[in-house]
């Protein structure tokens, strides 16, 4: 399947900690990620216009939402954008910066199909599940918010990024690769009722079956699926560019099944690929392999 393919580059870490996720859209660029997708056939465009000021502009004034105003902002553009390129008939690619830009990108993609009457499902590939809220969070990062907000909970200026409220169905939420939950967040996770393919799960019943189900799932009564991939749900060793990384991560093989299988449901909507620090990459590997990862995604074929 030949598609027009939107990426938009969104240079922002003010969602993170370690600071350097603002040079990922630059890496993955310097890793060949447009001709890598124009070589499988499809029409790629790049922008980068979305005037993200830097923390050295910025002051945090609410410790446990740090720079939420300015999040918050740019999510409300990153919305408009995922609706422009939905409505041009196009995949949008957002390449963070920082998983808090979800917020923004998801609830555009959830505006584009309510117009139609139409929901989205979504799979969160992640280390972590990004459930807290500011009275959660260990550390008022407000990357590790975003699935939380997309449900409802949290800070009205984000929960309300495009339009009042959840933008998905937790029946249609699934979170593949989780490893390391806050305490608090357990809680959140339970109230919400989204279903988390923890790295228990997929050694048990395998990466194939764990995929399948987060599928099916996901789209049970949806137009599409949103991937919101955060590069740390991958093992640290083949791909340690990331800002929190955590042992014991999805494998090199187990990420392009996972990418195949979901390239042959022909669902994929739209997608987010978040958390690569260069800063942390060696020789920009993280930033190759991803590069890759995203050519299983959109139909790189072993045969
Ligand atoms: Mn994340």
């Amino acid at each position: 399947m030949k598609r027009i393919i939107h990426i938009h580059g969104v240079p922002m870490d003010l969602g993170a900690n370690l600071r350097g996720v603002d040079m990922g859209p630059s890496a993955l660029r310097i890793a060949g990620l447009v001709p890598a997708l124009e070589k499988l056939g499809h029409q790629v465009s790049d922008h980068d216009e979305l005037g993200i000021r830097s923390r050295v502009a910025l002051q945090v004034k609410d410790t446990t939402a740090k720079y939420v105003d300015e999040i918050a902002l740019i999510c409300g553009r990153l919305c408009g954008e995922a609706e422009r390129s939905l409505a041009a008939g196009a995949c949008p690619v957002f390449l963070g910066g920082d998983h808090s830009i979800a917020t923004g990108t998801i609830a555009g993609v959830s505006r584009h199909f309510a117009e139609q009457n139409e929901k989205v499902g979504l799979i969160w590939f992640d280390a972590h599940a990004d459930m807290n809220t500011p009275e959660t969070s260990p550390s008022g990062n407000v990357h590790g918010m975003p699935l939380a907000t997309l449900l409802g909970y949290g800070v009205g200026a984000l929960v309300n990024v495009g339009a009042p409220g959840p933008k998905v169905d937790p029946a249609n939420v699934f979170v593949i690769g989780a490893r390391d939950i806050d305490d608090h967040e357990r809680d959140i996770i339970a109230k919400a009722g989204v279903k988390i393919f923890s790295m228990k799960e997929i050694d048990l019943v395998g990466m194939a079956e764990v995929t399948r189900r987060a599928i099916e799932g996901a789209s049970r009564g949806t137009a599409g699926i949103h991937l919101s991939f955060d590069i740390d749900g991958l093992d640290p060793e083949i791909a340690p560019g990331v800002g929190t990384p955590v042992r014991g991560g999805i494998n090199y093989r187990e990420a392009h099944l996972f990418m195949e299988l979901l390239a042959d449901t022909g669902l994929l909507t739209s997608m987010d690929v978040v958390e690569l620090n260069p800063v942390r990459d060696v020789a920009n590997r993280t930033a190759e392999l991803v590069v890759h990862l995203l050519q299983s995604a959109f139909g790189r074929r072993i045969l």
